[in-house]
């Protein structure tokens, strides 16, 4: 699987096509006025977002990217035909900056939402539109106006409703699987997950949410350790984080240390994904050992700051319905999206 989140494309729009220079020849008419049609326009660069995409993979090879040409008009009053746009798809969530200016041109967050990027060269006109009183013969016609370029920045960040997020092998992948149709990589080491994963909670059939999965996190990501924070653009924009503690953790730090370097970590990145409403899960109870005293602590520290938690096995599937209320619960209704099946 690859995975490519950034990418830097050159785009042109079509040229508009020449007008036609023309006279009708006919039988018996010895000077036939002018007849030459227009030139069609040239095609537009459109960027359109599409659900069915996750990544910006399909434009790792594709880097030079041009609408069609309007086509000359032709005698007889024939237009030329108009060029093909150029319809460049895109996952939601992608942000379109020009390479250049560095200006920003476009975030598109819905399915199906379109912008034009680069209209195509308007056709010129044929010699037939600059007849008059006083030149009924006109020998000239317009040229075809240029298409336009640029080069783009395509970035994709995510739009995802909730963020899992943790240390390597924590279980967030197991987790992702457990409450989505999405099968993640799941293995017994760190950094199993190398790029992010998405997959849709279903609530009842009738609502969903987007879950995404992002590499683990370690101390010192911040400053570029383990996969370091370049995947954290992806849960910027949810509404909801999930941190998950693994309870078996050995580190030679307790459990609580590990959520605060974390907590650290994501601060130094991104301040804003601080004050993202939590939820802490506990995981692995399905192994906890009533010896390990953590837990005891955990759980008085977590509710002396106010933050909500939730002891689950992602692996049994303990506490995962109560996860999904919760999760539920918390989301405004508003913000739930219908997702109707078809
Ligand atoms: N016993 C037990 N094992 C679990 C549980 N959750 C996850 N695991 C195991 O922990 C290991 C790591 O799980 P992953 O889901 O790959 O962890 P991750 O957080 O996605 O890891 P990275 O992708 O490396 O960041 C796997 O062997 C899982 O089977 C759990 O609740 N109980
Ligand atoms: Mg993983």
């Amino acid at each position: 699987m690859s995975f490519l989140d950034e990418v830097v494309i050159s785009v042109r729009s079509g040229d508009g096509g020449r007008g036609c220079v023309s006279f009708r020849r006919e039988k018996y008419i010895p000077k036939g006025g002018p007849n030459g049609g227009d030139g069609g326009d040239g095609g537009s660069i459109i960027i359109r977002a599409a659900k069915k995409h996750y990544t910006l993979t399909r434009y790792s090879s594709r880097k030079n990217l041009k609408a069609r040409n309007g086509e000359p008009g032709k005698g007889k009053n024939r237009s030329g035909k108009h060029g093909d746009d150029l319809i460049l798809e895109v996952p939601l969530g992608t942000i379109i900056k020009d390479e250049d200016t560095d200006e920003f041109l476009a975030d598109l967050t819905h399915d199906k939402q379109e912008f034009l990027l680069l209209p195509g060269g308007k056709g010129g006109k044929g010699n037939q539109r600059f007849s008059t009183s006083k030149n009924r013969a006109p020998r000239y016609a317009q040229p075809g106006l240029p298409g336009q370029e640029k080069r783009l920045r395509l970035s994709l960040k995510f739009i995802a409703d909730i963020g899992l997020i943790g240390f390597p092998n924590s279980g967030k992948s197991t987790l992702l699987s457990r409450l989505s149709m999405a099968r993640p990589k799941i293995a017994n080491y760190p950094f199993t997950t190398i790029f992010p994963n998405l997959g849709v909670i279903t609530f009842d059939n009738e609502s969903c949410l987007i879950i995404a999965d992002i590499p683990g996190l370690i101390e010192g990501a911040s400053m570029g350790r383990g996969l370091g924070h370049r995947f954290l653009k992806h849960i910027e924009r949810t509404k909801l984080l999930v941190h998950l503690l693994d309870i078996t953790y050995q580190t030679g730090q307790d459990t609580l240390e590990d959520f605060h370097i974390l907590r650290q970590e994501m601060m130094s990145c991104n301040p804003g994904l601080i004050d993202k409403p939590l939820i802490v899960l506990i995981n692995k109870m399905d192994l906890y050992d009533t010896r390990h005293r953590d837990l005891n602590k955990l759980k008085k520290a977590l509710e002396k700051r106010g933050i909500e938690y939730l002891c689950i096995s992602a692996l049994t599937g303990e506490g995962l319905e109560e996860l999904k209320q919760m999760i539920f619960e918390k989301q405004h209704m508003s913000d739930v999206k219908a997702c109707f099946k078809n």
